[in-house]
């Protein structure tokens, strides 16, 4: 296995004092020898003339073979991405997979040139100083609902619902209109992903809501024969449309809601890499550069009720930039 061992000997432990040279680099500013820094991370962004800023990139890794070589905690909890200056830590989240050789994470990027390649690097086995993986810190939201309260993150709720966080998910339950909207914000173009599960009535639905402001979209599932719903609303989207595709159940299901330029582009599926329906609404205007939150919600006139696992938004572009691990 020639590579294997040409990697590990490039990626040697440092001792002691090397580490702490590193941390002093690091602290004051100076490129840190980039052999030293692990796995080169090409962002390709050469497709899009425009600059990307805070962009959250999804980087597919091998930690099995680096954990299994001891070069790499087992958790992954020394796991640091560093951008290409060679010493800025950048925020980033381990969605799932550590020590498998499909680890999937996403890193936020603070800025990528338009029209460029830039290289960012993978760095593990340096920095001892604990975990730093953050949901909350990489995307512009952020809720796996674990911490049993809903009001660190939510506002508004409705009093005709009832609203719960416990188990790792937020249960809306109405006799009516049941919502919560969230306190972050977030600009379009952006990306909306959640799982959710409805376990009674018809309907459920998550929006993105334009700030001040009467325009909207939505995904979800409506009462309208429990089909899955896709909407736009609102003056400058150009009034109410509904798109109609199948009957749903009370199983699990993943969305992905692409909102960029005059399009809400939703995907649906058991899990988002296998999504078995997608559908697209046009709007009248623009919907980036515009403020907005999130609502999640159920609306019955009799009872309805959802649990929602987790959510999270993130920047978009088209295209996205292509992303080669150099491992
Ligand atoms: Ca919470
Ligand atoms: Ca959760």
């Amino acid at each position: 296995m020639p590579r294997k061992e040409e990697k590990k000997e490039k990626k040697e432990k440092l001792s002691k004092e090397q580490k702490i040279e590193r941390k002093r680099q690091r602290k004051e500013g100076e490129p840190l020898p980039i052999e030293e820094i692990g796995i080169p991370i090409q962002i390709d962004n050469s497709a899009n003339s425009n600059a990307l800023t805070e962009h959250q990139i999804k980087v597919i890794v091998d930690t099995q073979s680096t954990i299994s070589t001891g070069e790499m905690h087992p958790n992954g909890d020394d796991i640091r991405f560093v951008d290409s200056d060679g010493n800025t830590y950048l925020s980033y989240w381990i969605e799932s997979g550590i020590n498998t050789a499909e680890t999937k994470i996403w890193v936020k990027v603070p800025s990528i040139p338009g029209a460029v390649m830039k290289t960012i690097h993978m760095e593990y086995g340096q920095d001892d100083s604990g975990p730093m993986s953050s949901g909350q810190d990489t995307f512009m939201l952020f809720d796996d609902f674990n911490d049993g309260i809903y009001t660190d993150k939510w506002t508004n709720p409705h009093p005709q619902g009832n609203y719960s966080e416990s188990g790792g998910l937020i249960k809306l339950q109405s006799a009516g209109y049941c919502s919560l909207d969230s306190i972050k914000r977030f600009t379009g173009p952006c990306v909306l992903e959640t799982r959710v599960q409805r376990f009674t009535g018809y309907d459920y639905r998550v929006n993105i809501v334009e700030y001040s402001k009467d325009n909207e979209v939505e995904l979800g599932i409506g009462n309208y024969g429990r089909n899955f719903v896709i909407r736009k609303r609102g003056v400058d989207f150009g009034g109410e449309k509904v798109m109609f595709l199948d009957g749903s159940n009370n199983d699990w299901k993943e969305y992905s809601g692409q909102f960029y330029g005059n399009k809400w582009n939703v995907y649906r599926g058991p899990i988002l890499e296998n999504w078995d329906r997608n559908d697209t609404v046009e709007f009248d205007a623009s919907a980036d550069g515009r403020e907005y939150y999130a609502r999640i919600f159920t609306h019955e006139a009799g009872d309805s009720g959802a649990n929602w696992d987790w959510i999270r938004v993130r920047n978009f572009a088209l295209p996205e930039p292509t992303i080669t691990i150099q491992q």
